[in-house]
Parts: structure tokens; sequence; C-alpha cells
């Protein structure tokens, strides 16, 4: 593809300025967009090491720039129902993600991962799993690191696994993994996709210009995910995976193993008793990376010795020390009430818990439910404080505390706890209402519980 064109990047976060450096480095020549008005353009700027070809628009856009704008490479954190978003289409330009954009650019082959649950432990696990293999492999995507920002690096010989996210899936149009998989769906950003249905139906579009000739990793056990198979445009093979069921072909569990059913026949892959990550989601976890390593071609030895040494990612029900008898944990990345379920779940003493944030319109009562007796304290904070609250109490749960800041949730967590209790971040809300993004509130949580004392 040609990419001498004027190119209009939406967004100036870490998608927006590695995708514009992609486009500058093909010979593109870029317009940056951002809603925020007060950016420090120089900032901007100075993230290019030529600045040649950059312009900077903020705030508002103009009919003339936009008249010379040939294709928009949108970030995902920007709604495709924005403003800016609605007048890029309505002058039919096209639109694409920024995964779309590193697609094109890049070369090998992909894997992708998507779902509402466990896409950065899953991603993570198999892209450690490809780095065992060759060293010509790359992890990309929501889990941290912009696919532009290596599309570049990548040859026909590289092995990459994307996690995407529905907000990157939105305005793909080529986007081809060999091996995709959707790992569950469940109630999340509907402040940005409106319905449930909807949210689901961007997920599965990761399988949407796939072949009879690729793989489409399914998990049996979520409702939404079992029932993909029967949509018109799943054309790959579709490989089930279930902690739950017994199934004839697919990844599922033999006892406490991990087996592979081909073609009848049964294949052990691991004893679950040798892994280290707990948890029935993180069995999921396991098996949805096994199956995309496996239908990928990568030898079942060196998937099985990762799996075997693999110690998962941070942030997600992270021990982070113990302070006068009492355990605190980091589960910044339970962003929305699920997440935050397999949380508590993971608890296996009293509890006082942190949660509250960014309001995604999702309700928490599933959350609640699952506190199993074990919640001794609510210590609430950001957007959704009081509505967490007010669902608490419809369960009978009162035992809660408002806080301003992480700071002192973290004090009147240290007060509240005794000696063998546990102290869990675990918000079921996304970040963006107090923090930059969910690491950070993760990493001033270890750094006030350091400040705690031994
Ligand atoms: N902006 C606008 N208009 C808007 C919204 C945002 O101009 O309406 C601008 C902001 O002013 C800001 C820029 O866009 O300057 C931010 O862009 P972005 O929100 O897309 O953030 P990036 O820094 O590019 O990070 C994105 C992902 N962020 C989101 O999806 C919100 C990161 O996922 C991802 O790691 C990164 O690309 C690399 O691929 C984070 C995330 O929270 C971890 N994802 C959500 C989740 O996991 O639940 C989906």
């Amino acid at each position: 593809m040609d990419f001498h064109k004027k190119i209009l990047v939406i967004g100036t976060g870490k998608s927006g300025i590695n995708a514009g450096k992609l486009l500058l480095e093909k010979g593109a020549e870029i317009v940056l967009y951002d809603d925020k008005v007060d950016l420090n353009i120089e900032e901007l700027l100075n993230q290019f090491e030529d600045q040649t070809g950059i312009s900077v628009v903020l705030g508002e856009i103009n009919e003339t720039i936009l008249s010379e704008i040939e294709l928009a490479v949108i970030s995902p954190g920007v709604p495709t129902d924005s403003k800016i978003a609605t007048m890029v289409k309505s002058q039919n330009i096209p639109i694409w993600s920024e995964i779309e954009l590193a697609y094109r650019v890049g070369d090998g082959k992909l894997a992708a991962i998507t779902g509402t649950n466990g896409k950065t432990t899953t991603t993570s696990l198999v892209g450690e799993i490809f780095d065992n293999y060759t060293k010509n492999s790359f992890t990309v995507g929501n889990i941290g690191i912009p696919y532009t920002e290596v599309a570049l690096q990548m040859n026909q010989d590289s092995y990459t696994v994307a996690e995407v996210s529905s907000f990157q899936l939105e305005t793909i149009v080529d986007f081809h993994p060999h091996v995709s998989a959707v790992l569950n769906v469940t109630p999340d950003h509907l402040n940005r996709h409106y319905t449930m249905t909807n949210y689901a139906s961007i997920k599965l579009d990761i399988c949407r210009n796939q072949t009879e000739d690729d793989y489409l990793i399914l998990n049996y056990d979520d409702a939404i995910t079992k029932k993909m198979e029967k949509d018109e445009r799943v054309k790959a093979r579709v490989i089930y995976f279930s902690r739950l069921h017994n199934l004839e072909e697919g990844i599922c569990l033999n006892g406490d193993t991990i087996v592979l059913r081909e073609n009848g026949q049964e294949t052990k892959v691991v004893d679950c008793n040798d892994l280290i990550l707990l948890g029935g989601h993180n069995v999921e976890n396991y098996m949805a990376g096994f199956g995309i390593a496996y239908y990928m071609g990568i030898p079942l030895d060196i998937i099985i010795k990762t799996m075997k040494e693999f110690k998962g990612v941070e942030h997600r029900i992270e021990f982070v020390k113990e302070v006068n008898g009492v355990a605190y944990y980091n589960d910044s990345k339970g962003t929305n009430p699920d997440a935050a379920v397999k949380g508590i779940q993971a608890m296996n003493r009293k509890t006082v818990l942190i949660g509250g944030g960014l309001d995604k319109k999702v309700p928490f009562d599933d959350w609640i439910k699952a506190f199993d007796g074990k919640v001794k304290k609510l210590v609430l904070l950001g957007e959704t404080a009081e509505e967490i609250a007010n669902t608490a109490a419809k369960y009978g749960f009162t035992d809660v505390v408002f806080v301003k800041d992480l700071k002192e949730a973290v004090a009147v967590s240290a007060q509240t706890a005794k000696p063998g209790d546990a102290v869990l971040l675990s918000p079921a809300c996304a970040s963006w209402d107090m923090f930059k993004s969910y690491e950070q509130r993760g990493n001033l949580f270890k750094e006030y519980v350091n400040e705690l004392g031994v």
C-alpha cells in the first residue's frame, strides 16, 4: 500500500504517536489531532526525531484541512461516534484502527486475542511461548506496546501475538490473524458500545477476515462465546476449550490434566498441579494460550515448558507484601465487575476490599454477590463509589467507607485489617476518573503499601 498521502492521526497517546512515526517512515505527511486543547505542542513534537511532514491540530479541525486528508488512523480511546470521527466519516475518509495500520505494514504469522478478561495473561503466556521458540517474536497491542511501534521490525518469519480490545477491533478492515481467540464476553465498556449484543459482535469481528485455513479459539463455558460458532462471519476452524465440560474434540480437563482431543486422539498437555497461577480463570487462560500456540505451529515441548514456567502479569491479583501479618494484593487490572469477581474469589481469608473508579455503566450486582462472607469492609473511591455502596446495601452489605483518594484507601484499610486478613485493591472499574491508567493506579497502591513499613 502506498502511504505517500496526507493522513490524519486521531489521538496523541502511545497509539497515535507510534502510528504517526510509522506513517512518516512510510513516506506519509501526517496531521496529529487531539481533543485536548491544552496539550503542549512542543512536547508532542519532541517525540519525533524529525518533525518534517507533521502538523498538529487540537480541539476543532476545519473543513479545509479535512478536505486534504485521504486516510485517518484512530486511537483505541477515541470513540467511533465522537465528533472528530463523525466529521471524518461524513467526508467519506476511511478510518483505520491503529492495529489495522500495523497489520498492513507488519509481516509474519499473527495470533490475536480478545475477550473481556484474561486477555493480558493469555497474551503474555503466548508471547513467552513464542519467545522461547524464536527471538523473532513480538507481543503487542492492548497489553501496552502499540502494534505500530514494532511493525516495521517484522519479517516473514516473525511470530506476533496481539492483545486486541473491542476499541481496537471496531475499525479493522483487513486485519487477519491466523489464530484468533475470544476468551469470554461479560459486561464492560457499555458506555461506549451501549449494548452487550453490540459489544460481543465487535469482539467476534476478530475473525471476520479468517478463512477455513485459520483457527478461532472459543470458550465453551461462556454462554456468549459458545454460540459464536453459528455467526456467519466464522469461516475459520473453531476450537473450543472448556474447564467445566468433557469435550469430545478440543481442549479440556481429564482429571487435573489439560488435554487436547483431536480426531479421536487424546494428547496430554500438562497437569494443573504443575502450573504456577491459581484459580479456575487461570486454567482457562492456560487452555486458551495452549490452543493458540499449538495451532500457530509451536512444538509441544516448548509450549509445555513455558506453561510450567509462566508466572503471570503485574497488577493481576499480584501479591505485594505482608505488613503486620496482613497480606496486600494489587488487582488494579480488575477493571470490570467480572475481573473483580475473580479477584475476590482468589482470596482465601477475610478481606478489606478497595474498589470504585470510572463509571462504565455496568451493574455491580454479581461482584457484590461474590463477596461470599469474605469481605469485612468495602473501601470506596472514584465516580462509582456511591453506586457500588447502594448496590452493596441491596444485598445487605453496609460495612462501607468512602475515601477521597487511594492513599487514604490504603491507610483506612491498614487500620481495619487484622493479622491474618488480606487487603485487596480490585476496583471493578477503569482508572481513568482519577489516574492515567490501571498501571499508574497499581503502582501507586504498591508505593503506599510499601510506605506502611515492614
Ligand atoms: N482522545 C481524544 N478524543 C477522545 C478520547 C481520547 O482526542 O475522545 C485523546 C486523548 O486526549 C489522548 C489520546 O487520545 O491524548 C489517548 O489515546 P488512547 O486513549 O487511545 O490511549 P493510548 O495511550 O494510545 O493507549 C491505547 C489503549 N488505551 C485505550 O484503549 C483507552 C491502551 O489500552 C493500549 O495499551 C495502548 O493503546 C497500546 O495499544 C489500555 C486500556 O485501558 C491499557 N485498554 C482498555 C482495557 O483494557 O479495558 C480497552
